[in-house]
């Protein structure tokens, strides 16, 4: 089944409310989203990034380039059924550029899934979970708002697990903010925080005995993503858990994380890295170092969503849920039917492919080259 076209449209939706990070603002979404054709079928895939090139080395504008440009002709041509080689084409044939490579990667396995009438998750050997315990980032900027929006949550039953994002201010008053966040949830709700690479090591050393203190159950990346040493010592030192997020985004920063326990806890991503075969090995490397998981997420739409929740069902457990919030932060999911969400948990769709169908009036309406939506 030879692929024959590959396109990219950038799309751009505003979120709900301001989602504020150590690194950026985010008022409207970035997203890349491809779709590979073949044989009359389609497949569907997606990047997103948080503020361009800041979270990460890739804005969407550079990932649709890329794209285009070097990593289409990679794949036109080759076999969609044969997913092992087309993910071997893409690492082999392109240097970095993971959120580009991921993109068309899930597209890819869509397009075989569905071309044999299956989920992506049974295409990998079949679901584990049919469900994953879903937190919530509180990241309004006020602590007040930010304890209402949890509280409406929780009783909702939507979620029961909160990272705040914290890094951004001043690192003490951070601290205020979560500790009073975390005495007013207290337990009723696990409290999480993300600091984004946002602290030096002293300032890490300093604050983490606060946070644990006060309850808080994980620190996520709070070095930044080179200071593995760093991060091994505040592993070390520390009774709550510690999380890699930008620090490992491949099997080598993977296996340099285990042999250090330069963290307890590792994020998945599916995007950071470059596809579903390197996700499968990062994990391989947590099971084997015995280190646990979480899934992470980007603020996908609908689509990258589905993707990551086709993988992330296969991997179980994930001692520490996951973050598959993205279509419920932003105003519109782009997919034709909503990712369920109860029990403080997110479902795996029953249907072929990721799961869900990309909605093609709404791709018409957020494509930024049709000049609708506003770009943050
Ligand atoms: C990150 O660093 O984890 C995921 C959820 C969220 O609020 O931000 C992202 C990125
Ligand atoms: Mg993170």
């Amino acid at each position: 089944m030879k692929i024959e076209r590959i396109e990219t449209f950038l799309v751009d939706v505003p979120t709900r409310r301001a989602h504020k990070l150590a690194f950026a603002t985010v008022a409207a979404q970035n997203y890349v989203i491809v779709r590979v054709h073949a044989q009359g079928l389609v497949g569907t895939g997606e990047a997103a990034t948080i503020g361009g090139p800041r979270w990460g080395d890739e804005s969407t504008e550079a990932i649709k380039a890329n794209i285009d440009t070097y990593i289409a002709p990679v794949v036109i041509g080759q076999d969609a059924l044969n997913l092992n080689v087309i993910e071997d084409r893409l690492e082999r044939s392109v240097r970095g550029n993971a959120f580009a490579r991921a993109a068309v990667a899930m597209a890819v396995y869509d397009l075989a899934a569905r071309a044999r009438h299956q989920s992506v998750a049974s295409l990998l050997g079949g679901p584990m979970a049919t469900a994953i315990d879903l937190a919530w980032t509180l990241a309004s900027g006020h602590t007040d708002k930010d304890l209402a929006e949890a509280e409406e949550l929780l009783a909702a039953r939507r979620h029961r697990h909160f990272k705040i994002k914290i890094g951004f201010g001043d690192p003490d008053h951070d601290v205020a903010h979560v500790v009073r966040l975390a005495e007013a949830l207290a337990g009723r709700a696990t409290i999480r925080v993300d600091v984004n690479q946002g602290w030096d090591e002293h300032t890490a050393t300093r604050l983490i005995p606060r946070l644990e203190a006060a309850g808080v159950a994980l620190v996520e990346q709070p070095l930044p993503r080179w200071n593995v040493d760093g991060m091994a010592r505040l592993t070390a030192q520390s009774k709550l858990a510690i999380m890699a997020d930008e620090g490992v985004a491949s099997i080598h920063d993977a296996i340099l994380h285990a042999k250090m326990h330069a963290a307890d806890v590792f994020a998945l991503k599916v995007t950071k890295a470059g596809g579903y075969a390197e996700t499968r090995r990062i994990a391989a490397i947590a099971r084997a170092a015995g280190l646990s998981l979480y899934g992470g997420c980007m603020l996908e739409t609908g689509i990258g969503t589905a993707g990551y929740l086709q993988l992330f069902s296969t991997l179980v457990p994930f001692a520490w849920g996951c973050e598959l919030f993205g279509p419920l932060l932003i105003d519109d999911g782009l997919t034709t039917t909503a990712l369920e969400v109860r029990d403080f948990a997110i479902h795996l769709p029953s249907g072929p492919g990721i799961g869900v169908e990309l909605d093609e009036a709404k791709l018409d309406f957020y494509r930024r080259d049709r000049n609708r939506s506003s770009v943050s």
